[in-house]
């Protein structure tokens, strides 16, 4: 075994994620509108699909981050629940009728399917809108004020990132594409947002900008590396295992990695991106312990 592999091995990482999580979920029912505030149903549906499961990958990715980076998580709760607030939006949408109508996420009936499409629709502009709230909670720092912090999520969540990536997403299906054209969608619709969230947590920790640009080394890579894992995923494993409808993306005529290229060469481009995700970590000098570990268990993960 590499001593890079020992290293690897050395961190708790189940451990690591539980604190994480507690400390997101804790953050998240603190920041978010409490169940019972009017309009009830509203909240009510926010913290169904908030709550409802998701592994919570893109706030452990920001808060591993800020850590790199020298800071306590403190610093960074704020952004990651921001993060995952646009992250579960764009998911309650996407399971819409008019996206991927889908009845199945996190485990759970989708959002519509418990509380209507209206309040659905609403539900998710709601989290969307309330990320920018929560993420103006951050303190700001000497390098990176509010004006940066907002900046970074709208760009991530915009027209030209994670709804381009659903836009091409929509426009390409049943069709033939190349594998150019698929990347194009893939680093919007998923490797955007992640890439985002370890920038964020980069810039709680006031990092400096060689440091910054590894980190968006680190995301982009990693970030497109989880999407060809989901779409693998989705061929490979069972709709109960991976807490939403597996064969989607087959059914619905979708360009995928392993449509276009096949399985086994879907894991080695896969592979391919971790390996330069990690790359990108040298000039944390060992000191990003945690990202090396994440991005190692998005490329192994089973859902
Ligand atoms: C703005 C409507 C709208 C959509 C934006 C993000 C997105 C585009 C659509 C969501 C569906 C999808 C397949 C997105 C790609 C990113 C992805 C693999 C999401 C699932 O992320 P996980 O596995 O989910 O981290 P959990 O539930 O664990 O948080």
């Amino acid at each position: 075994m590499s001593l890079a592999q020992d290293q690897k091995q050395a961190f708790d990482l189940p451990c690591y994620l539980r604190q994480q999580m507690a400390a997101v979920d804790g953050a998240l029912q603190r920041f978010l509108p409490p169940a019972g505030a009017k309009p009830a149903t509203i909240h009510r549906a926010m913290r169904y699909s908030i709550f409802a499961g998701g592994k919570r990958m893109r706030p452990a990715l920001c808060l591993a981050a800020a850590e790199a980076c020298g800071a306590e998580m403190e610093a960074a709760l704020p952004l990651a629940c921001a993060v995952e607030c646009i992250h579960t939006y764009s998911l309650i949408h996407d399971d819409l009728p008019a996206m991927d109508n889908d009845d199945l996420r996190r485990g759970k009936p989708t959002n519509h399917k418990v509380f209507g499409e209206g309040i659905a629709i609403l539900a998710g502009d709601a989290l969307l809108t309330e990320a920018f709230a929560i993420a103006a909670q951050a303190k700001g720092w000497p390098r990176y004020g509010h004006r940066d912090l907002v900046r970074e999520l709208a760009r991530a969540a915009g027209s030209r990132q994670l709804i381009a990536g659903q836009v091409a997403d929509l426009e390409s299906e049943g069709k033939k594409i190349p594998a150019g054209q698929l990347r194009y969608i893939h680093e919007r619709k998923t490797s955007a947002l992640l890439c985002c969230a370890v920038r964020l947590g980069g810039m709680s920790a006031n990092c400096t900008a060689p440091q910054l640009k590894a980190l968006t080394d680190f995301g982009y890579n990693v970030g497109l590396a989880f999407q060809i894992i989901d779409d693998i995923l989705d061929v490979t494993q069972t709709s109960e295992q991976l807490g939403k409808t597996a064969g989607k993306d087959t059914a619905a005529e979708k360009a995928t990695y392993p449509s276009i290229v096949g399985l086994e060469k879907s894991r080695q481009i896969a592979s391919q991106l971790t390996r330069r995700a990690f790359s990108a970590l040298q000039p944390f000098k060992g000191k990003a312990k945690a990202l090396e570990a994440l991005a190692e268990f998005l490329l192994k993960r089973d859902k």
